[in-house]
């Protein structure tokens, strides 16, 4: 088939999802075209079957913003026609469902059938996606959208339960390569970060609000008062001077690392103990996963779609929101306990594999097909 992938190009959950999933599509020989504002983060060397078009928008002293949305539109009218493609994927349904919408439109004036998918990551329904200034736009477009995914059994109950919704949405869970994402041999970095054996804690997220670092902080300061360890916190983000603060206020900085963004993050979680993730909503946790993925047990909240990837007392401990207490209890109870937490390290790959790349691209490739051959018989419904 020949897709176009619409995503944000940046570090965020989607974008990663969304570029995995096309350079997985285009490795089974697919052609796909990726339609961003930028150069994905994750796809900076050549792919073959993988196409870039950027997104430019003409600037003009009469706009304040640059209308994005009208050149995203154009761009799409655009690729589609000249590449003749036969589906639309987005990623995130702010703005890019809605825009495409208005491309499918401007395409069938044209003569031109173009079927759309909206894939719902998060945050694009369980915060922004809610508020008054996105609302109306947001179930609009997903209820014209031809296919509708979430990535979590959580976030489609979410999504019906926000909005008004009178279209199916097909669960397609998240996904991991473990062709990168294993546990590999790194006692050279583990003897640089911990030289006297500390237990490794990590962290890895866009450090915004809902993620909770500072609950991160909290949680490793009560087992740092118990096991000799080292939190590593990964990523960067609006409360990353915030969090700094709390570490020094705890007076505990010499023992927490800042890595800022890293390109190789499967390399640090090779040498961790535990992964934490106290977030306030989260509507899968990929982050999770990838510690999984490298037999990391994990401590997180009991939000969203977290429960459906990290198991209660199997895989790691899930606690309430801001419990930082229990969550802390649940680390030094799994660090202090050698054959349980070995025991985890094995549960938390086994549930890691059902997620494997390989079992969840056919979900995606037969989703397609269906959406293409059904939505040819409602061309003028939507
Ligand atoms: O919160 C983020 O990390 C970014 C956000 C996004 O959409 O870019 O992530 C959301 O999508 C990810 C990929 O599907 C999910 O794994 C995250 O759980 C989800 N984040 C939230 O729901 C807060």
């Amino acid at each position: 088939m020949k897709i176009g992938i619409v995503c944000y190009p940046t570090y965020g959950g989607s974008g990663v999802v969304a570029t995995e999933l096309g350079k997985g599509l285009a490795q089974k020989g697919h052609s796909v075209h990726f339609i961003t504002y930028s150069q994905p983060a994750r796809l900076l060397s050549f792919t073959e079957n993988v196409y870039y078009h950027e997104v430019s928008s003409a600037d003009y002293p009469l706009f304040e913003y640059a209308p994005y949305e009208t050149s995203l539109a154009s761009k799409m009218v655009d690729v589609v026609a000249y590449e003749k493609l036969d589906l639309l994927h987005v990623h995130y349904a702010i703005p890019h469902a809605a825009v495409a919408y208005m491309a499918k439109k401007i395409l069938l004036a044209q003569g031109i059938y173009i079927p759309v998918i909206t894939t719902l990551h998060g945050t694009d329904i369980t915060l922004v996606g809610k508020n008054a200034s996105y609302a109306p736009v947001v179930s609009f477009s997903i209820n014209k959208s031809d296919g509708v995914t979430a990535v979590s059994e959580s976030l489609k109950r979410d999504t019906y339960s926000s909005f008004d919704i009178n279209n199916h949405i097909e669960v397609i869970p998240n996904f991991i390569d473990f062709s990168r994402f294993r546990k590999t041999n790194k006692d050279h970095f583990k003897k640089a970060i911990a030289p006297e054996g500390e237990k490794i804690l990590v962290h890895v997220s866009n450090f915004r609000k809902v993620k909770r670092v500072d609950d991160v902080v909290r949680i490793f300061k009560t087992v740092y008062s118990k096991i000799p360890s080292k939190l590593l916190l990964i990523g960067d983000g609006p409360e990353r001077q915030n969090v700094e603060r709390t570490c020094r206020e705890i007076g505990l900085c010499h023992e927490i690392r800042f890595l800022g963004k890293q390109q190789a993050v499967e390399e640090l979680l090779a040498i961790a103990d535990l992964f934490i993730m106290p977030s306030a909503s989260e509507s899968f946790g990929l982050a999770a996963l990838e510690a999984m993925a490298c037999e990391v047990p994990v401590i997180s909240s009991d939000v969203g779609g977290l429960p459906e990837v990290n198991i209660h007392g199997e895989t790691g401990f899930l606690s309430k929101v801001g419990d930082v207490e229990d969550m802390a209890d649940n680390a030094i109870h799994l660090l202090q306990t050698e054959e349980l937490h070995q025991t985890f390290r094995a549960n938390a790959l086994a549930q890691a594999q059902k997620f494997d790349i390989a079992n969840i691209l056919p979900q995606y490739e037969s989703y397609y097909e269906r959406v293409v051959r059904e939505s040819l018989l409602t061309v003028n419904d939507k």
